[in-house]
């Protein structure tokens, strides 16, 4: 089943408008990744800064710039940008917001790693501040898009209780339905954490650490394994198709106090597919979809994947 079929079948008019936009520009962009480093350097620092003063690489700026052309008369009223202070006007007459980080993952762009595009749509309420601020409980739909072996799509909407994956037909240029019904198992071996940073975190997630690295011999009577990429879409495509746990605490870092992830457009969109998938998504006490944005680039602690691990997790945050 293509994409547009999947759709037409199963999503509200106005969010197949917007997501048939949004796999356009994916194609754009992810033509634009396969040809790195033959027409140019799109990972080199365009000298510019984002709204939270992260350097912006060429990639960031183009794929904001293809995303804004393609959903130009998509029903989408105004796009929310990690790259962007202020809401960027679409259609008048659009009754959707999407919030997008344009290119997860850029330190990635000059190694050949997965990097992506992550997607949130919501309500649009008229009025640019009070469609900044929405819980991401509010969402009409979220998803993201990964440009790695393959280009893929995986997505969720509020009001069906199915995360479907999409694979990019490279013969056909269509993206075709891979898996539907995705689910996170309850359990896992597999965790997800950049251990680097380990000697600033605060004391529930140094518990928590102790116990999973104990092992077989530890409270938990099992060994795990790390994946650790350094792309979130890359993590997170892994774990909605074969399970794990994301971790990325705050942590006593000057800037990392209360954690890196964007809330608006990373943990929102990424908590929406973890609990249409039988998993949670917490900043530690709370549900990332419960948590009101303060701004719209306001940073958050993001864990998510299996039941059983971020309930242990929010455990020791108790
Ligand atoms: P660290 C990429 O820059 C990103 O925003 C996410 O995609 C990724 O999960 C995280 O940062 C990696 O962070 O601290 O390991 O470099």
């Amino acid at each position: 089943m293509s994409l547009n079929d999947y759709l037409n079948n199963n999503a509200p008019a106005n969010l197949a408008s917007v997501i048939q936009g949004l796999a356009e520009a994916a194609k754009v962009i992810d033509h634009l990744v396969r040809r790195n480093g033959l027409a140019g350097d799109l990972g080199s620092d365009i000298g510019g800064t984002n709204s939270d003063g992260d350097s912006q690489k060429a990639l960031d700026v183009r794929s904001e710039e293809i995303i804004i052309e393609k959903l130009q008369n998509t029903g989408a009223a105004a796009l929310l940008s990690e790259e962007q202070d202020d809401p960027v006007p679409l259609s008048p007459s659009g009754d959707v917001i999407v919030a997008v980080d344009p290119l997860d993952g850029s330190s990635n762009i000059s190694v050949n790693v997965t990097i992506g595009t992550i997607f949130s749509i919501l309500p649009s309420h008229g009025d640019a501040a009070a469609n900044s601020l929405q819980k991401g409980r509010d969402q009409l739909g979220a998803g993201f898009f990964t440009y790695g072996p393959q280009t893929t799509l995986i997505m969720a909407f509020a009001d069906h209780d199915d995360v479907a994956c999409f694979t990019l037909d490279p013969d056909q240029g269509e993206f075709v339905l891979t898996r539907s019904g995705i689910t996170i198992p309850e359990t896992t071996k597999e965790f997800a954490i950049n251990s680097a940073y380990a000697n600033h975190w605060f004391e529930p997630m140094q518990r928590w650490m102790a116990d999973t690295l104990a092992g077989k011999d530890g409270p938990l009577g099992q060994d795990y394994r790390m994946r650790w990429v350094g792309s979130l879409v890359s993590d997170a495509w892994r774990i909605f198709q074969r399970g794990g746990v994301f971790l990325y605490p705050a942590d006593q870092r000057k800037g990392n106090e209360t954690g890196r992830l964007r809330l608006v457009y990373e943990a929102n969109p990424i908590a929406l597919l973890a609990e249409k998938s039988g998993g949670k998504a917490t900043e530690g006490t709370k549900a990332i979809l419960d948590i009101m944005p303060s701004h719209l680039h306001q940073r958050v602690p993001l864990f998510f994947g299996a039941r059983s691990e971020i309930d242990r997790l929010e455990n020791e945050h108790r």
